[in-house]
């Protein structure tokens, strides 16, 4: 076979994959394991070069773990519930299921055109029966443990897309899916306590040295910790107090008035019966903004006046409460001692309504004039107007004071997270039931073991009329109660689809299992994952949510894993004409039309080549061409060869001539390089180019038909092949095969290097004269000072700039560098 057509090639091998179930494995205890995986798409109806891009990484490095002797787990699967199929039912009259399942037989034979080493016999679709009654299953020990619970709230609601968000989904005050501005609305939801969690969350970020630094700082950041104070503030008039969580308190001497979210509690008790008409006003004015624009530092400060006055705790001072748009409920206590002299939300707040500013902490050498400022002093100071306080650094006032409001009883001590529960309620059809029934007389009903899985019924109707589908099938919603028999309502909310992938990758490691969600045993095999790959998108969302379900599971006994993941990368993106690839900029490139022309080594090659893993990729058609053609070059180079190494054995190094021995060094040089590129690395751009050079150095080895150099040219196309396997496997394939090998080229191993064949026997020694490079010249390893200095005045290149000169002196840098000096 002469010339390289990928479609022969390629078809054959992925049949041979399959027939042979080259990529199905169990959980042999002999082998280590490894336990790759890449984050499962979307089923939205096509691959695309992102997709390839990401599958192609991980594809790597399950075809050189497996090549090491690594027993490799390679999933693949379906995050299958969402959105988009329920919109597609709407505008094309279909139902969700029927797309949903159409869209992934298309993308799996897509996925299996690339030739990709997943073991398909684990395949799920989070929108399997199968999978998701697993999920209500756990969701039901949740429950019982307090870990999913029920509440009334405010959330953000999408009104084009009729649901609920999370606060994770909300970007900018726009929804994550279709980018129409986020509302607020009050309804009632189930939540994960993922709070419950925060502190190991958090923690553990410390145990993940094989993250991007980066990924973890967001996670900490979003987790929120700070430290401070919970300090109470009386009522004048009232036996109530206001109680605000503070993580100033050395400012608490300057506290002047008191700022209490508009949906506090204590907000309408509190209010003057006068105030109490443009108080509600007010309040039902912030209910209609949402949190996220409430919060933005350049969002109008605005508030109401209550009527009522706390004393500060401290000073005695008089403190009118205010409620004030920018304070939210559910953050600490809801209500904050304002210090407008060190806090700008408060500064600009006291100066719109005129509010009295008392200076607490002076800068350095500076005395700050309450009137003059323009902005709040929020630095480290000394500590004015504090009474015993007076005089010290107020960082350091911070544990003194914290430590009196304890004495005193007027406060405590207390840690603050930024992170809150997870909602989870989606007012949406194609999702997982939420398995409980909603009865009258006693309240939430778990639905009974025996009566699970709450199966989605097929027979809803998808009008596009708004609100849930769901909840118009009668024969879904109209239950009786199982705990009393009364007639009850199945809830129709159903869980939000990061659910679905915070788990996906336990189920992988035994998904036949029919006793339960999780087989320990095998879990135990695989968990953790070794090398998860995805976008940094995730950075906080499914990343932080499979964190918390981990150690949720391993809480209910299902796991004994602590963290899911233990090496991330998180791939860049494709880009094209300086922009990322998407349908919407019209410049996306699209898989099947390159697989169709190049083949799938090709599409491959140029993706892992074009730039490091974590980078972005600039699309390059002639990047895609300059692949092809290598691959053309290798196939040739190996038809070229074949006739002349027929049966050639292993080169013996102490009978090889000059040329190859020097081939044999680079051969060597090569396996050591692209093995350290490999290895726990993702250098793959450099790894293919050293096998490129490789390449060239044997297409102009001579020559190449004497019998004394079949071995050394044996081996190092056989090299070329085994390094080329983990990113063109087919053609590696292909080509073993016609070098004559049985069973296979990973099943061959990945080539190991002799150190002795990579030491160097020759120098390259550059030459300048004064200071000028005017030649270089070669001499073995060894060579002192004078035979370099003989070889130097001897080279045709450099003789010329010494002709009738005198030589002054040379400096040699040994193994480097000649610098004669002549004048
Ligand atoms: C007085 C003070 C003085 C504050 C000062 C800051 C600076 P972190 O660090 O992010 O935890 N705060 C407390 N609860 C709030 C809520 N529900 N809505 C809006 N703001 C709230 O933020 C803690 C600080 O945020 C707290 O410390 C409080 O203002 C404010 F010079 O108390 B501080
Ligand atoms: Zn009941």
């Amino acid at each position: 076979q002469e010339r390289y057509i990928p479609k022969n090639v390629e078809g054959k091998w992925q049949k041979i994959w399959e027939d042979n179930k080259t990529f199905t494995v169990t959980e042999d205890p002999s082998k280590p394991k490894y336990y790759l995986l890449e984050m499962f798409p979307y089923p939205s109806g096509r691959i695309h070069m992102g997709h390839v891009r990401n599958y192609s990484i991980g594809d790597v490095v399950g075809r050189f773990k497996r090549m090491r002797g690594f027993n490799v787990l390679h999933p693949m699967g379906w995050d299958a519930f969402g959105m988009p199929a329920e919109n597609a039912a709407i505008k094309h009259g279909s139902h969700p299921a029927k797309w949903t399942y159409e869209n992934i037989d298309y993308m799996r034979s897509q996925l299996k055109k690339m030739g990709l080493s997943y073991d398909w016999g684990r395949e799920l679709a989070t929108c399997d029966v199968d999978y998701y009654k697993w999920e209500q299953k756990m969701f039901l020990e949740m429950y019982e443990k307090g870990l999913v619970y029920k509440k009334s709230s405010f959330v953000n609601w999408c009104p084009d897309c009729e649901t609920v968000l999370a606060n994770e989904q909300v970007e900018d005050g726009c929804c994550w899916r279709c980018d129409s501005e986020v509302a607020q609305k009050e309804l009632d939801q189930w939540f994960f306590r993922i709070t419950r969690y925060a502190e190991e969350l958090l923690e553990d970020t410390w145990n993940l040295p094989g993250w991007p630094e980066r990924v973890l700082v967001m996670q900490r950041n979003w987790i929120g910790k700070s430290f401070g104070c919970e300090i109470d503030f009386p009522v004048e008039g009232k036996v109530e107090k206001v109680k605000v969580f503070t993580t100033r308190q050395d400012t608490l001497y300057g506290a002047t008035f008191m700022s209490l979210a508009p949906e506090h509690p204590q907000a309408l008790e509190l209010t003057t019966p006068e105030r109490r008409a443009e108080v509600e006003a007010f309040i039902d004015k912030v209910k209609k903004t949402d949190k996220i624009k409430r919060t933005a530092e350049d969002f109008e400060k605005e508030g109401v006046f209550t009527g009522a006055y706390c004393i500060n705790p401290v000073t005695n001072l008089r403190m009118p409460v205010y409620l004030a748009n920018f304070v939210l409920l559910d953050y600490g206590t809801g209500a904050v001692m304002a210090v407008p002299t060190h806090d700008q939300r408060d500064f600009e707040f006291a100066r719109t309504y005129g509010l009295p500013l008392q200076v607490v902490i002076q800068p350095e050498g500076e005395t700050l004039d309450p009137a003059a400022m323009t902005a709040a002093y929020t630095e480290v100071g000394t500590m004015v107007n504090s009474g015993p306080f007076d005089g010290m650094r107020s960082d350091a006032a911070k544990e003194k004071i914290a430590d009196y409001l304890e004495k005193e009883g007027i406060g405590t001590k207390t840690v603050n997270y930024r992170l809150r529960d997870w909602g989870i309620s989606r007012q949406r059809y194609w999702g997982n039931p939420i398995p409980v029934i909603n009865c009258d007389i006693c309240g939430v009903v778990p639905v009974p073991d025996k009566d699970l899985p709450v199966v989605l019924p097929m027979d809803a109707e998808f009008t596009g009329e708004g609100g849930n589908p769901l909840a118009r099938v009668e024969s879904f919603v109209n239950v009786t109660c199982p705990q009393c028999g009364a007639e009850a309502r199945r809830e129709t909310d159903t869980m939000d689809t990061f659910v679905q992938s915070s788990w996906y990758f336990l189920r992988y490691c035994c998904p036949d299992f029919a006793s339960g969600p999780i087989d320990r045993a095998r879990a135990g095999y695989w968990m953790p994952v070794d090398q998860y790959i995805g976008g940094i998108e995730h950075a906080v969302l499914h990343l932080l949510y499979s964190r918390f379900f981990t150690k949720a599971l391993r809480d209910l006994g299902y796991v004994t894993a602590a963290e899911p993941f233990k090496n991330l990368l998180t791939q860049g993106m494709v880009i094209k004409d300086g922009a990322k690839m998407s349908k919407s900029k019209g410049n996306v490139v699209d898989p099947d039309a390159l697989i169709e022309r190049y083949g799938a080594d090709t599409a491959r090659l140029f993706t892992l080549f074009a730039s490091p893993p974590e980078k972005d990729l600039d699309w390059s058609d002639q990047g895609v061409e300059g692949s092809f053609r290598f691959l053309n070059r290798v196939w040739r180079l190996v038809f070229e060869v074949l006739p002349f190494i027929g049966s050639a054995v292993k080169p013996d190094p102490a009978s090889l001539g000059d040329g190859a021995r020097d081939l044999r060094r680079t051969v060597h040089k090569t396996i050591r390089k692209v093995t350290d590129d490999l290895d726990e690395r993702f250098h793959f751009n450099t790894a293919i180019s050293a096998v490129m050079e490789l390449v060239n150095a044997i297409q102009s080895f001579e020559p190449k038909n004497a019998p004394e150099n079949a071995p050394v040219l044996r081996e190092a196309v056989e090299s070329v092949v085994q390094l080329l396997a983990p990113f063109v496997p087919h053609v590696a394939e292909e080509l073993w095969e016609s070098l004559g090998h049985q069973g296979g080229v990973e099943a061959a191993g990945w080539p190991s290097y002799d150190p002795d064949a990579t030491v160097e026997e020759e120098l390259l020694i550059v030459v300048q004269v004064n200071g000028k490079l005017r030649g270089k010249v070669t001499v073995a390893v060894g060579a002192g000072e004078e035979q370099v200095k003989a070889a130097a005045f001897a080279d045709d290149k450099v003789k010329p700039w010494l002709d009738g000169k005198q030589i002054r002196k040379a400096i040699y840098v040994p193994g480097k560098l000649l610098n004669i000096v002549v004048g």
